[in-house]
């Protein structure tokens, strides 16, 4: 064959296969539009969704004495795509979400993980929040758009890019119950009648592997925090009470168990500075004892791969610059010991009270920082503001240039601190600084009192929706509020029901996401 009877071969081929792939692109188009009606994608969510329509409409026809027969497939999610294009070699998509809600109650409390064939990024979201943690990106409600009515719906969607944008799964949770519409229940289902969902708590995390093994180092990236793959990210956990006064708390155990039956991924060691006695690190404590304490927590954490916070914790002292001498030793020493600790945060002043000014804490901050990067150039710093960590508003008018990662602390106790506390925190997000609750409770200021579970709750919507990573105060028995565990409970871990205060409980439920 000469050249050009080949070039023309060429030619009449290409068109061909041309015609064909638009022949076929056609049908399938048309195959899909009978089908379904919309594009309704093609992954195991979708096909439950229509079992569970099934399911539904079979059972909502039993009485009351079914109802946890019926229960069992009161919600599910369907994921739809809108427009899809590529980008950079990846597959983009508009993914529009519903949320149906059988029951008869409205439900405001809810969480659902989309699971994809390959990690996704998420570049825009409307009406939800969402956070993206390897292959699953987790959609939790805001504010204006939290509620599935009963016998409704709820719609959200967002934008994503992954190399491969298939949906394989996902996990509905509704008041903290799992309704899964799961790939492997689907293909062993053989009838409607098999359920997809279980009953059980919302496993801590869909993933397998620890939360430092999936998210790595963190850095702030303006007011989030984000792990190794730049997605946001929120470091949930508890504090301990002084280390000094509670140093059998500080196990590996009692780690685990907030690891593995919170669902926490932070704990948060408390080495008061100042007790006016020997309980404290500057007052006469012995400090070789107390550094073994931190290490015993710090390395308990990174075995379990957590994140851990060593908190230089300023409290009677007042004003950081009380011991600024010892806290230089202490930072140089413990960011050399730890320098190759991916995991370890410093908390360089706990909380600045009893008049003591932002400029003082950002002198004192600024001695403190330089000499932690000497050793470790990007831990996450977190620094106190003002009034008990409270007065983020004034830094966030005033910030420390020059670092990166450095986050402010805010600290609240909702029986105390309610709207006013949360509009200096919105002022200081919008003004962008990046804030982290290092320390909370649901009682009062003391420690002590009642609790407040409606200003408990206002603010962990506001913690959910700005991403702030939290620890809450405080792992031990002791008979005030604030303890995690009941003052009868002698446990050092492993803790059951039974074992938690009713601090205790609402702040697991929090952590686990319910
Ligand atoms: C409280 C403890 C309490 C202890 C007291 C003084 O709960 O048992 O006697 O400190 O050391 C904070 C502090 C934190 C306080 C806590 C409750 O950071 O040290 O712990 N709180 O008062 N800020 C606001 C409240």
């Amino acid at each position: 064959m000469n050249g050009k009877k080949t070039k023309i071969l060429c030619a009449v081929i290409a068109v061909l296969v041309v015609l064909i792939g638009i022949m076929t692109g056609l049908l399938l188009v048309q195959k899909k539009e009978n089908t379904s009606g919309s594009s309704t994608r093609e992954t195991a969510s979708a096909e439950n969704t229509t079992e569970n329509a099934a399911g539904v409409s079979e059972e909502t026809e039993k009485t009351d004495a079914d109802d946890s027969d019926r229960k069992t497939n009161l919600y599910y999610a369907e994921i739809t795509e809108g427009a899809a294009w590529e980008n950079g070699g990846n597959q983009c998509a508009t993914e529009n979400v519903t949320i149906y809600n059988q029951d008869q109650k409205a439900v405001t409390s809810w969480k659902l993980d989309i699971i994809y064939a390959s990690d996704p990024t998420v570049d825009q979201i409307w009406e939800g929040a969402c956070e993206v943690k390897g292959n699953t990106v987790t959609i939790t409600p805001v504010e204006y758009n939290a509620e599935i009515p009963a016998g409704g719906s709820l719609t959200f969607g967002f934008n994503l890019s992954a190399a491969d944008k298939k949906v394989t799964d996902y996990k509905l949770y509704i008041n903290g119950t799992e309704y899964t519409g799961s790939e492997a229940s689907s293909e062993t289902a053989d009838a409607a009648s098999t359920t997809t969902e279980t009953e059980s708590i919302a496993p801590p995390s869909a993933e397998s592997g620890t939360p430092f093994e999936n998210h790595g180092a963190l850095s702030v990236s303006g007011t989030d925090l984000v792990d190794s793959k730049g997605n946001p990210y929120q470091l949930k956990g508890c504090s301990t009470h002084g280390i000094t006064w509670f140093p059998d708390y500080v196990n590996e155990d009692a780690f685990r168990t907030f690891r593995d039956d919170w669902g926490a991924n932070l704990i948060r060691l408390a080495m008061y500075t100042d007790t006016g006695d020997s309980y404290g690190y500057c007052s006469g404590g012995n400090k070789e004892e107390i550094e073994a304490l931190v290490d015993q927590g710090v390395q308990a954490a990174t075995g379990l791969g957590m994140y851990v916070i060593i908190d230089w914790h300023i409290l009677s002292d007042n004003n950081p610059n009380t011991h600024i001498e010892d806290a230089k030793v202490f930072f140089a020493e413990m960011t050399k010991k730890y320098a190759n600790y991916e995991n370890v945060l410093y908390e360089i002043c706990n909380e600045p009270n009893s008049g003591t000014s932002w400029s003082e804490v950002k002198a004192y901050a600024e001695t403190i920082i330089p000499v932690i990067r000497e050793n470790d150039e990007d831990a996450i710093i977190i620094v106190g503001t003002p009034t008990w960590c409270q007065d983020v508003d004034i830094v966030s008018g005033d910030p420390i240039t020059g670092y990166d990662n450095i986050m402010y602390a805010v600290h609240f106790y909702a029986a105390t601190h309610k709207e006013d506390l949360r509009n200096k925190v919105t002022t200081a997000i919008s003004n962008g600084l990046p804030l982290i609750v290092s320390e909370f409770s649901i009682c009062d200021a003391s420690g002590n009192g009642a609790i407040d579970y409606a200003q408990a709750d206002a603010w962990f919507e506001l913690i959910n929706e700005k991403n702030l990573s939290f620890a809450s105060w405080s792992i031990s028995n002791k008979a005030e509020t604030a303890s995690l565990l009941t003052p009868s409970c002698t446990k050092t871990s492993g803790w059951t029901e039974e074992d938690l205060s009713e601090t205790g409980i609402y702040i697991r439920d929090r952590i686990l996401g319910k």
